[in-house]
């Protein structure tokens, strides 16, 4: 399509001329535009689908990727610029769907972009929660949480014709099903169908995100995972789930049917991931709808199930595993209950270890050992993740089923987090390397030549682009937070969920540590920008203490003259995925400090790396192939290996007082958490809280990674002074991100698990 022609239909959509249209319009009008377009090719229809069934789908504004994948990205822009408009404006009148927690909900998102892209016949389900995550708003450094509404008149959903009945114990709802479309790049399209109940009732919620939680038909997809700290709570998830997967099941089995299959057959129509064990009650329930539906044998129904699903495990946290009473599904949902009896028998009746029941004997279910004894493979998500799983976490199954196990190291989708979110980036890679990389990340290992790394004209050129990043960062938190950060300053980034185990708290340690420093005056050489995104589970008491104890850090470094040109700590408000598109290519450094075995894979360390930030991080998750594909001399890799955390754990020997005693400047930054100063800016009561946490506790190990995290991130503020040397490092992380393109993953879960046709559709 030519410019002009494009320019007629965006009019035709704005229904008048482009230049009297006001932003909001301009912006529907695109929406509109795009939808329009993206009707396009559908991925190719084989027998064989894949539905991605997940409580999160973290998919962020969709207009600028839309535009990308459909190939219209820089005419759209030209046309705008033509008429006086910016897209970047228009952009921040989308908002974002908030659909997801952190990197098990982007991942999917990912994965969908890569499944369209890839022309596979995939599509996502999951559920239509009208708030979504909490919102967060800081008042008086401390967390505040509010409901985020993203659904407007015109917006990505549609809704569709497709309604089931849900039987719960008391009543029954009528769902809907309302869809997104999936484009990809090179426009092939799935779907994200995400299932509502139309009683649901907003104005339930009131005073930040509490709401009554007993009236389950006006409150089921209120928010995202809502406050699960109560037995209400608790219970409500459940019939979330549930409601997730009937809807799920009742449609895969009404798709296949209408393909032909004979249900006996479904595991030639459909293969099912299960993400995580959120959605792992569709194993009990397709059991059950084949049999009390569909007239199968138990045993025929138990086969067919277990043929058609596979399951990823994201974690080895046991707060995160799945387990909830028997009451609770007697409650809700009891017509599971004889199944997942039959179930947990034959397990009972084939192995002699309860460490592999289904049913504990504590009447607990373990939503786990249901996807492994009942699927047909299970993966964790980085080579070293999927190795401890085997060897310890899941060893025991491990031992029953080898065949099963498998790793699909994660990946990012390119197209937002480069293409879109760092076009300046990916134009220069395009000038040295052509546009292959677009479709084959590989193709960006054609940067590791000395053609491009010993140039030091291309050296300084990527300098540049990272300071120009650097630049509209400061400009936007600016405008948007009222942040003031110095574009010359060293950008040294941690965005994440707030966990313990993902050690926040370690980096403010060496904050308060490098503070002390600086005041008994020795000053870094260039200033450092400490930045910290994260949002902490509303009923995470010491997640919050954490967040706090930043932004009381922050007040106290932003009003000390002494250090403030050194040293600046600030904390964004509302860590998003619109905002990680702001942060992450402006980072130099980025922070991947997890206790080694903890975190499963992390995925922003992949796209810090991709946009040429340089990890600081332990040899945790995805960490350990990003260190063994960028080598020794470009990643600063720090503290205790997986196999010593994994020992002392077993040990339970720990004491981080010992450490405290032994090391002057750890005591002295822990004392500084409940100094005068501190205090004054917050609560002393949330300060000693975590103070006597990390001195009796400190059950992620932060003292004893202390000194080498200290002396690490040392040595990366020094070496960032060798300008053209750091370019390298840069360019050499650029060249072998490659590999995390999630294009690459979803090949392998095809490859080995879903075995879909690859036949691009004509
Ligand atoms: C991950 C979760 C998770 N693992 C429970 N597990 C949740 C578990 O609210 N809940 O109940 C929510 C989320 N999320 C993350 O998955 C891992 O920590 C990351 O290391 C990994 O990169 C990501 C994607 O695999």
């Amino acid at each position: 399509m030519n410019q002009n022609q494009l320019e007629q239909m965006l009019t035709d959509a704005c229904k008048k001329d482009i230049s009297s249209c006001t932003d909001k319009e301009l912006y529907t009008g695109l929406l509109c535009l795009v939808n329009k377009l993206s009707k396009g090719r559908e991925s190719a229809q084989g027998k064989k689908k894949l539905y991605y069934i997940s409580a999160e789908f973290l998919i962020g504004k969709l207009l600028s990727n839309n535009m990308i994948n459909l190939g219209i990205c820089s005419q759209v822009k030209s046309i705008l610029a033509s008429h006086g408009k910016d897209l970047c404006v228009l952009e921040e009148l989308e908002p974002e769907p908030s659909l997801g927690n952190g990197g098990l909900g982007r991942l999917a998102a990912c994965f969908l972009d890569s499944i369209a892209t890839l022309g596979l016949n995939g599509d996502g389900i999951g559920l239509n929660y009208h708030f979504g995550l909490f919102k967060q708003l800081f008042k008086d450094n401390l967390q505040n949480e509010e409901p985020n509404p993203w659904m407007e008149n015109t917006s990505w959903l549609n809704r569709t014709n497709v309604t089931y009945q849900i039987p719960y114990r008391n009543f029954t709802l009528t769902s809907r099903m309302y869809d997104i479309k999936v484009t990809g790049y090179g426009n092939r399209t799935n779907k994200l169908h995400l299932f509502d109940v139309e009683t649901v009732d907003e104005s339930l919620v009131e005073d930040g995100i509490s709401f009554d939680k007993t009236d389950i038909s006006k409150n089921l997809t209120l928010f995202l995972y809502p406050d699960d700290s109560d037995r209400a709570g608790q219970i409500l998830r459940i019939y979330q789930q549930y409601f997730m997967v009937s809807n799920a099941a009742r449609l895969i089995l009404s798709e296949a049917a209408a393909k032909g299959s004979t249900l006996y057959d479904l595991p030639d129509y459909a293969v099912i991931q299960i993400n995580d064990t959120h959605p792992t009650m569709v194993i009990p329930e397709l059991i059950r709808l084949l049999t009390t539906e569909h007239g199968m044998e138990m045993d025929d129904a138990i086969q067919v199930v277990t043929r058609t699903c596979a399951y990823t495990n994201h974690t080895i946290l046991a707060e995160a595993l799945e387990t909830w009473p028997m009451d609770y599904f007697k409650e809700a949902v009891p017509q599971l209950i004889p199944i997942m009896e039959v179930l947990d028998d034959k397990v009972r009746r084939k192995f002699d270890d309860p460490s592999v029941y289904i049913i504990d004997k504590g009447d607990r279910v373990h939503m786990a050992h249901i996807d492994i004894h009942y699927g047909f493979s299970v993966n964790g998500v980085a080579a070293l993740h999927t190795d401890i799983l085997k060897k310890n976490e899941l060893n025991n199954f491990y031992r029953l089923y080898p065949e099963k196990f498998n790793n699909k190291t994660n990946g990012i989708t390119f197209r937002r987090w480069l293409l879109h979110c760092n076009p300046q980036l990916a134009d220069y890679i395009s000038a040295l390397i052509g546009d292959g990389f677009k479709k084959d990340a590989f193709e960006l290992k054609k940067l590791d030549d000395s053609t491009f790394t010993a140039n030091m004209k291309i050296l300084h050129r990527l300098l540049a682009i990272k300071d120009s990043k650097k630049q509209e960062l400061a400009d936007y938190l600016k405008e948007t937070q009222d942040i003031d950060i110095d574009p010359k300053s060293i950008f040294d980034i941690q965005v994440k969920r707030l966990h313990e185990y993902k050690r926040q708290q370690m980096n403010a340690l060496y904050l308060i540590h490098k503070y002390l420093e600086i005041k008994r005056g020795s000053r870094p050489t260039t200033p450092i920008t400490a930045i910290f995104g994260a949002k902490a589970a509303p009923a995470y008491t010491i997640a919050k203490d954490i967040i706090h104890m930043i932004l009381c850090l922050r007040q106290v470094i932003d009003s000390d003259p002494d250090v403030r040109p050194w040293l600046n700590v600030v904390m964004v408000n509302n860590y998003n995925v619109s905002l990680a598109e702001k942060l992450i290519p402006a980072c130099d450094i980025s922070e991947q400090i997890s206790l080694a075995s903890k975190e499963a894979s992390g995925t922003s360390n992949m796209k810090f790396m991709l946009n040429g930030a340089v990890t600081l991080g332990t040899d945790d998750g995805a960490n350990v192939e990003i260190h063994e594909l960028a080598g020794d001399d470009n990643i600063y890799i720090f503290g205790e290996s997986s196999e010593t955390v994994i020992r002392r754990y077993a040990e339970g020997s720990y004491c981080s007082r010992s450490y405290y005693e032994a090391d002057p400047d750890l005591k002295e930054a822990v004392d500084f958490i409940i100094s005068p100063a501190m205090a004054a800016a917050g609560s002393r009561e949330h300060l000693e809280r975590l103070y006597n946490e990390l001195l009796n506790k400190d059950w992620f190990m932060t003292f004893p990674d202390f000194k080498d995290y200290c002396r690490t991130r040392e040595q990366a503020l020094s070496d960032y002074e060798n300008r053209t040397a750091w370019a390298r490092k840069m360019l050499i992380n650029i060249s072998k991100a490659g590999y995390f393109s999630s294009d690459r993953t979803i090949e392998e879960y095809n490859r080995d698990i879903w075995k879909l046709d690859t036949g691009l559709a004509p």
